[in-house]
């Protein structure tokens, strides 16, 4: 197994080790409580033991995995998508509001006139797959940027167009991420337009965490000072659905 993965478990482990040493927290806490203490100590170990800024490894073209596949959702089965898809895209617009100065209503065309990074990385699903592939598209930062994020802040929710029965998908991340070099909006997945098994028109990328972290078909980039009203409150659908963990650093 990957070196990345192997330091997530031993992280985990670390986390674990040091609850099992606190008799008050084990007796007193419900599972969820563990869990959610365990889940921020997961972060805090990362943050401290590696620079919040580290980057994520980066391949070479030779190591690009011949296939990638799709997962979750490989389209968007909405009437507002479908309608999009049909045209390729001309009329989107990526909506950037919340806690913002400018609120942003950018067109795919203005999105890909911005300044992209090129990243070949590897995609670790939380499911036990990994591949590795070239995304381009502007740094996050950039469009934060642009927009002007207030000083109250504190995440960014990603809405996506497509759902699970009649939950949407979302997504958050902190500033830290959101403002890594490596966070970027990808329009193009190894040197093609993102295809829409990949998330068309805009996926995030998200690298120093899991894949479900990735956001695919993002409508909307909302700035938050708190992830209690969106969704069930948990910051994200598999979050809020199957009790994923919200800080999913690898
Ligand atoms: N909008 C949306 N984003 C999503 C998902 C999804 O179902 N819908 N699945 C997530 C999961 S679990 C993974 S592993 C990756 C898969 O990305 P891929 O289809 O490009 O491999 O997208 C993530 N982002
Ligand atoms: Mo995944």
């Amino acid at each position: 197994m990957s070196r990345l993965i192997t330091r997530r478990n031993a992280l985990v482990g670390i986390g674990a080790g040091l609850l099992a040493g606190c008799d008050a927290v084990g007796k007193s806490g419900t599972g969820r409580e563990l869990l959610f203490t365990a889940e921020n100590m997961h972060r805090w170990l990362q943050r401290t033991i590696s620079s919040p800024t580290a980057l994520a490894p980066e391949f070479s073209r030779a190591q690009m995995s011949p296939y990638f596949r799709t997962n979750g959702n490989r389209t968007a089965d909405t009437p507002d998508y479908q309608a999009l898809l049909a045209d390729r895209f001309a009329s989107y617009r990526l909506a950037v509001d919340g806690l913002v100065a400018r609120p942003l209503s950018l067109s795919l065309d203005q999105i890909r006139s911005m300044p992209t990074r090129t990243q070949i990385t590897r995609h670790d699903c939380v499911e036990g797959w990994s591949a590795i592939g070239e995304w381009h598209g502007p740094p996050l930062k950039l469009i934060l940027d642009q927009a002007g994020l207030s000083d109250r802040a504190k995440y960014i929710v990603f809405h996506c167009f497509d759902r699970f029965g009649a939950n949407s998908y979302y997504e958050s991340i902190d500033l830290i991420d959101a403002f890594h070099p490596q966070t970027i909006l990808a329009w193009a997945m190894n040197r093609r337009n993102l295809p829409v098994g990949h998330g068309a028109p805009l996926r995030l990328r998200v690298e120093r965490q899991l894949g479900y972290k990735h956001a695919k078909f993002i409508r909307r980039i909302e700035a938050v000072d708190s992830l209690a009203g969106i969704g069930r409150g948990k910051g994200g659908f598999w979050e809020d659905i199957a009790d994923y963990e919200w800080y999913a650093g690898i």
